[in-house]
């Protein structure tokens, strides 16, 4: 875009006219915030309809990413670099004496979605729009997104987060768009003219599903793609009681507050239903206007189902090629299979959905006898050659229950992980017997992240530092970082990178200090652990090795000194996790206010973490806490980030972690713990007893002991409450089988951290191996081994 300072200038004062009637410096920063977005929207609208014209004049095959849950974070300073005006939009504003931090921070994230998953999904669309692949996302357009999290006397406190009070500047409603979704009823099939049957539906509940459309820009392309969020709302003219149009309206009105721990509520079930079906039906409307032949529906269209929440649009598709496009069973089957693609994000058992019969057929009866004719086929072609024990384990509707994992692998020609172990241990385990029966389908997408949003937006003090070294083509092409391992011995770059990351430092103490009143020195290492909060996660772990720390300084031991950085929510309903949070608040009361570890050991969990705190810690990060017992964290997107911000990788071997390790080489990070077999070893053997490793190590005896003994003051309950899943319950996560390895490799991070330039060279090798995790090559290998599309912008190589 030719933009000068000089023009964008007059472009925003004549916004801020035209918007509030009054000049630019008499609004507030929020009503000045508004004005520049609209002025942006501007700025892309022409681009955002002609992406849409090229597409339908030359048919491109369109991709649909069908996901609960979206993480997009602000899109300001996002839009304003991929339209290549970030820096022409800064110097005006800076002319015109706006606080740029400020004005930004106006903004706020819209909060649908609860952590990885939702953040995938956002980071895919934002690759798909830059490498010119034409991509959708199709999701749930929630009234009120994940709580807004706050401590009160350590424990956490949820507050509801009313995201759309002040109008969200970037959406668009499309009330021309809308389409009905039916729920419940009765369906009967009658004769009709083509000699088949035809479903008759009676007492429907009718919803319209209303898109609002956001525009996802394209980095220096001129392509903007479409991410469109659906609104339930009573349909126009039907009689609705008060009850009905309430019940209507909670179908959007709330995202789940659960990550990958626990499924099955009706209300769930209908929200799944009502975003798949209205991404369905709007496909078939949209097709429909160029073809008249269903058959080549997948040569023009992909459909991703992420995670298993948007499966039952293998029943969707079904439905509607059989009832409103009048196709025989097998060539709707057929052109189901090969249009849909799924990936599974975890092996949690507690997060693989399964829905009881009656409540499915209660809600979308129609659906249910496709499920029901899906799962008799299933069994017919497949019982001669497997036998029917295997297929009784792997059909989709057993034992009272349809289990949506294995409909979404019987209904897609495309399955895959979302990091090498991960894809590995769903054919072996959770997905064994699908993978028996179709080996071919099953493949690997590592996860990506967007060094646009993670290390451009966010670390401009390193992006500069990157572009004095080796140019700007990193920024288009992350692939393009690996010639930084040139600078290695360069001792300059090597200092020059540290006084980039003290920067970042200083900026993360001044907001610990502002939150929390926790004065932190920037001379300490910034060890962070940044996810949502989980048993298998085990930031009880990390819990314990600060722990062990307080008592080695407490004994006039003397370590590097170290600043503890958590951020994590706990769903509202896991008394676990919310233990664990105030574990970690009474260990930060104790730590902070010990004068003996006044400069050596402080504690600062910072509430309310998401993408926009995000990109404040991450950049500041020394160390990258990534300690998930092996074998439980599919993949895992914050170990990728804080590595391409140089952090070193405190690490299991779990996830996308090993290939972090393959990538940056084994000495840039710290390693430690029982890899997934010996964990599964451990567990098979009956053997693992965690009262025998708390009486075997003094210290560790030590650190559990003070969960409970009054060192730890406040915790009475809690402390009692984790003492007994470890003693008790003989610790399902291994946190005692593993305290000692990860004491040891948290002391080797020390003892490097001595030597300044040797970290500084295992932070460059972090940041250099980095780029291969662009998801801007995830989306290309998805485009090529799964959707067939090809992306239009050259995107580079990333590893493979
Ligand atoms: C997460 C995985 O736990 C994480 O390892 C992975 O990096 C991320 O997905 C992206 O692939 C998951 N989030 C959810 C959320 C729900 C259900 C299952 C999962 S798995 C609601």
């Amino acid at each position: 875009m030719g933009l000068t300072k000089k023009r964008f200038i007059a472009d925003f004062q004549a916004e801020a006219l035209h918007l509030f009637a009054d000049s630019l410096e008499n609004l507030s920063p929020m009503q000045q915030y508004q004005a520049l977005a609209f002025l942006v929207k501007g700025y892309y609208a022409k681009d955002w309809a002609q992406t849409k014209a090229d597409y339908d004049h030359h048919q491109q095959k369109q991709v649909y990413y069908f996901s609960i849950e979206f993480l997009p974070g602000r899109l300001l300073a996002s839009n304003l670099l991929n339209l290549g005006i970030k820096d022409t939009v800064e110097a005006g504003l800076k002319q015109l004496d706006i606080d740029i931090p400020d004005l930004y921070a106006q903004e706020g994230d819209p909060g649908l979605g609860n952590g990885g998953l939702g953040r995938l999904a956002s980071a895919f669309l934002d690759s798909m729009a830059a490498d010119g692949m034409a991509g959708n996302g199709n999701g749930i357009r929630y009234q009120y997104g994940l709580f807004k999290q706050r401590f009160v006397d350590g424990y956490q406190v949820e507050l509801p987060d009313d995201w759309l009070r002040d109008p969200y500047v970037w959406e668009t409603r499309k009330e021309n768009r809308a389409v009905i979704v039916r729920f419940g009823g009765s369906v009967y099939l009658t004769p009709c003219d083509n000699g088949g049957l035809e479903p008759v539906y009676q007492d429907t509940d009718d919803v319209l599903a209303v898109p609002y459309d956001i525009a996802m820009v394209g980095h220096h392309n001129h392509m903007v793609n479409t991410m469109r969020l659906w609104s339930a709302e009573p349909v126009p003219g039907h009689a609705h009681s008060l009850a009905e149009k309430s019940r209507i309206n909670a179908i959007t009105q709330i995202l789940y507050p659960d990550d990958s721990d626990t499924a099955g509520q009706e209300l769930r079930l209908r929200q799944e239903y009502f975003f798949t079906s209205a991404g369905i039906q709007s496909i078939i409307t949209h097709y429909r206007r160029f073809h008249q032949d269903l058959h080549l529906l997948p040569n023009f269209v992909a459909i991703h189902i992420n995670d298993t929440h948007p499966a039952m649009a293998v029943l969707e598709l079904m439905r509607v090629l059989l009832d409103d496009g009048g196709l025989s069973w097998e060539e709707a089957w057929q052109i189901t299979v090969q249009t849909l693609s799924y990936t599974n994000h975890t092996l949690m058992a507690e997060a693989l959905e399964t829905w009881p019969e009656e409540m499915f057929a209660r809600l979308m009866p129609r659906l249910y006898q496709i499920a029901q004719e899906v799962d008799h086929r299933f069994r017919q072609t497949y019982t001669p050659r497997f036998g029917g024990e295997l297929i009784q384990r792997c059909a989709p509707i057993a034992d009272g229950y349809l289990r949506m994992a294995y409909l979404a692998v019987i209904g897609s020609h495309a399955v895959n992980g979302v990091a090498k172990i991960h894809s590995e241990l769903l054919k072996s385990s959770v997905l064994k017997d699908l993978y028996t029966i179709f080996p071919e389908r099953f493949n690997n997408k590592t996860n990506g992240i967007t060094p646009r949003r993670w290390v451009q937006v966010a670390n401009p003090e390193l992006s500069e530092l990157i572009d004095s070294a080796i140019d700007t083509g990193w920024r288009s092409d992350p692939s393009l970082l690996v010639p930084l391992a040139a600078h290695l011995h360069d001792e300059k770059f090597l200092k020059a990178l540290h006084t980039a990351k003290k920067a970042n430092k200083e900026k993360l103490a001044a907001i610990i200090f502002d939150q929390l009143g926790i004065e932190v020195s920037t001379n300490a290492i910034f060890d962070v652990q940044i996810k949502r909060l989980h048993a298998y996660k085990r930031q009880l772990l990390h819990v314990f090795g600060i722990l062990e720390a307080y008592l080695a300084i407490k004994n006039g031991e003397n370590r590097p000194s170290r600043v503890h950085v958590f951020g994590a929510k706990a769903a509202p309903s896991y008394r676990y996790a919310k233990s664990v949070i105030r574990l970690i608040n009474a260990v930060a009361d104790l730590v902070n206010n010990d004068p003996d570890c006044k400069g050596k050991l402080a504690v600062a969990f910072l509430p309310n973490y998401g993408v926009s705190l995000g990109e404040r810690i991450i950049p500041a990060a020394d160390i990258s806490e990534q300690i998930s017992m092996a074998g439980t964290e599919a993949s895992g997107t914050s170990n990728m980030k804080l590595m391409a911000n140089g952090a070193l990788t405190l690490a299991t071997l779990d996830g996308a972690n090993i290939e972090i390790k393959d990538a940056a080489g084994e000495d840039a990070m710290a390693m430690f713990g029982l890899t997934t077999p010996e964990v599964a070893q451990l567990k098979a053997s009956g053997q693992y007893s965690a009262r025998a490793i708390y009486e075997a190590d003094p210290t560790l005896h030590r650190v559990v002991d003070m969960l409970t003994d009054g060192t730890i003051p406040g915790i009475t309950t809690e402390g009692r409450e984790i003492q007994d899943e470890l003693l008790v319950y003989n610790d399902t996560y291994l946190v005692l089988a593993d305290f000692r390895s990860y004491v040891e490799a948290s002391h080797k991070l020390d003892a490097l951290w001595q030597d300044p330039i040797a970290w500084a060279q295992a932070a460059l090798k972090n940041i250099a191996a980095s780029g291969q995790f662009s998801a801007d090559y995830t989306v290309a290998r998805y485009g090529r081994d799964i959707w067939d599309v090809l992306p239009a912008t050259p995107v580079g190589h990333g590893g493979e």
